[in-house]
């Protein structure tokens, strides 16, 4: 009698044992329920989001298993129910950004180095898992100023944290634990606004959180839910505070000088100004390079802090004619901005941006623009107003280019 054995079958147990095999877990049915759960939720993830260029997984990606994700997982195992379910996420739009964000108290004395005597923490990683941990860091704005040798002590301290879908990763009003880097999964972001939970935001598959309450020492200032499965590589708040809040002190002191002549931020108080060095990051693009693409999604604002930055904006070379030209539209300089627009219409991007000979950007994400310029908003409502009417101006009524821009 011949027995047929189920296509994939080895393959499926041959990964589970090496991965019980790299991290000896105590306890292993624990371990393969875990193991198989997540392989199934990655399933059925890849399913339901493969089609959607910008939150589809990285493919061939295998379920990977370090004890430190199974002893979070079984700590926040407790599922508290998402009250907020009639909710509907609004897009960020303009009147999002009235409220004042709230100024808290500077709890971090560079000069203390309290916390450079503590051991140095690491968690041994496969190749395979740094490789993805890279991959997921690649863009944190948080990271971007750091030296090469504080990256590496950042990356061996990270470690991975699976979530299942409706997990509160963060409450508000918490103390801090870990910052929070997004490897997959979908994450809502909940403000308590007189009493009730407003859903202010949500991270797609990308982007970190949990940052503030470390940096400011001040109590969590969102609620983060998990809305779909998801991975997570976490910082602990010593080396945080140790690195990052460091390196802070040290960009405080190279920009302070350069943010107080910037126009946009008159409106901000000192403090609020730090905290917006705070989480920016320096990129530098060289002569030519695109810096923005008409059409794409947004997620960062360019503040320019050395060389020329050209503006421009497709448009048909005659009305029936599919072929489209670059017009140059504007130009910025040291200390002035670019890339709001999308930020606050929350449309694709109207305009590309490239480098004129080498240039220097300071790079704010999203949430951090949301959260602290609203009290610019004037400054930069009053020049979205001067664009549509320069639109006029340069294009006369050029419908194709007035459907990209308004
Ligand atoms: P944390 O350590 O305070 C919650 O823990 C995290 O949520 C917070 O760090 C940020 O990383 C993240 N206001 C406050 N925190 C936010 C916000 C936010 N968005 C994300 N986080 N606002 C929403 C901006 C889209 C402002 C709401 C008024
Ligand atoms: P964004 O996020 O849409 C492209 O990305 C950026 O180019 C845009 O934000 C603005 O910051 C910047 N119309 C639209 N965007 C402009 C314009 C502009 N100038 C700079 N940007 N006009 C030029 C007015 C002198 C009107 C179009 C003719």
């Amino acid at each position: 009698m011949s027995i047929e054995i189920p296509e994939g079958l080895t393959e499926l147990l041959q990964s589970f044992t090496v991965e019980v095999l790299r991290n000896q877990p105590r306890d292993l049915l624990e371990f393969a329920l875990q193991y198989f759960t997540q392989l199934k939720d990655r399933e059925t993830k890849e399913a339901s989001f493969g089609n959607d260029q910008n939150s589809a997984p990285r493919p061939g990606k295998a379920v990977n298993f370090i004890d430190e994700a199974m002893q979070i997982d079984s700590e926040n195992g407790e599922e508290e129910e998402d009250d907020d379910d009639d909710e509907e996420f609004t897009a960020p739009v303009i009147n999002r950004f009235i409220r004042r964000a709230s100024v808290c108290a500077e709890a971090f004395n560079p000069d203390d180095d309290e916390e450079d005597k503590e051991p140095r923490v690491t968690h041994p990683k496969t190749d395979e898992q740094r490789q993805r941990l890279q991959e997921a860091c690649r863009d944190i704005l948080l990271f971007k100023n750091l030296d090469p040798e504080q990256v590496s002590q950042v990356l061996d301290a990270m470690f991975e944290k699976l979530c299942t879908e409706g997990e509160h990763v963060i409450d508000q009003d918490d103390d801090g634990d870990n910052f929070y880097v997004i490897e997959s999964g979908m994450f809502n972001i909940y403000v308590k606004v007189d009493g009730t939970e407003k859903l202010v935001g949500c991270y797609d598959n990308r982007g970190s959180f949990g940052e503030l309450a470390l940096m400011y020492n001040t109590p969590r200032a969102a609620t983060i839910i998990a809305v779909s499965p998801g991975a997570l590589w976490c910082l602990d708040r010593l080396t945080f505070r140790r690195i990052i809040v460091k390196n802070n002190a040290k960009k405080r002191k190279l920009y302070e000088a350069f943010i107080e002549t910037l126009p946009l931020l008159t409106s901000l108080e000192l403090s609020e100004r730090m905290k917006v060095v705070d989480v920016l990051s320096t990129k530098v693009y060289n002569d030519s390079q695109q810096i923005i693409a008409q059409g794409d999604l947004a997620d960062c604002f360019y503040i320019v802090e050395s060389g020329q930055v050209r503006i421009t904006m497709k448009r048909s070379r005659t009305k029936k004619d599919q072929e489209e030209e670059e017009v140059e539209i504007a130009t910025c300089s040291r200390g002035q901005y670019f890339g709001e627009l999308a930020l606050v219409t929350n449309k694709p991007r109207a305009a590309s941006a490239y480098a004129v000979g080498s240039v220097k950007c300071l790079v704010m994400g999203v949430q951090a623009f949301e959260r602290l310029l609203g009290p610019c908003m004037d400054i930069m409502k009053r020049n979205i107003a001067n664009y549509e009417e320069q639109l006029v101006t340069l294009f006369g009524s050029s419908p194709e280019i007035e459907q990209q821009c308004v």
